[in-house]
């Protein structure tokens, strides 16, 4: 994990079903952050993984209600969300974040956050997990969620 006050997570996922939902939106960021997503995931040893693409992060929260129900430990979900010059930001970051977290309260299935909410996109592609980004959310959302499923 990276930022202040980040921990250092380190976790086994031998054996665990994991889906990773991705959107579609932003194709070079999201390259990198599915990347560091399956980066992670192998790292955690973990070998039944399942990815659903979706069109944009709007879309993100029924992929994860429909692996959630069918059967995934957990989710991992993806996407980038850029500014523009209309509220559509807020309403798309506002969907994606509230129907996760409504998702995996509901259904108890842990579900990393990996969605990219960015003012532009040099913003997310420091992010991204790239050569040369100075993050990967989508390792850490990846890690993330292999370790409250082990938690729980
Ligand atoms: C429409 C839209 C816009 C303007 N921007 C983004 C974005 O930056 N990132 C993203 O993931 N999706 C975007 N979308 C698409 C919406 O998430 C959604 O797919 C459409 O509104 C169709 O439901």
């Amino acid at each position: 994990m990276s930022g202040a006050g980040a921990p250092q997570i380190t976790v086994d996922g031998t054996g665990l079903r994991i889906t990773v939902v991705a959107a579609s939106w932003h194709t070079e960021v999201m390259d990198g952050l599915l990347a560091g997503a399956r980066r992670a995931l192998a790292a955690a040893h973990v070998s039944h993984v399942t990815e659903i693409r979706v069109p944009g992060s709007f879309e993100l929260p029924v992929a994860a209600a429909r692996a959630a129900e069918h059967g995934a430990d957990a989710v991992v979900a993806l996407g980038v969300v850029i500014r523009g010059g209309t509220p559509h930001f807020e309403y798309v970051c506002s969907a994606a974040t509230t129907g996760l977290t409504d998702v995996s309260v509901r259904t108890g299935v842990p579900v990393g956050f990996g969605v990219l909410t960015c003012d532009d996109e040099q913003q997310a592609l420091d992010r991204a997990g790239l050569p040369g980004s100075r993050e990967d959310k989508g390792a850490e959302a990846a890690e993330a969620a292999i370790a409250t499923v082990v938690a729980l």
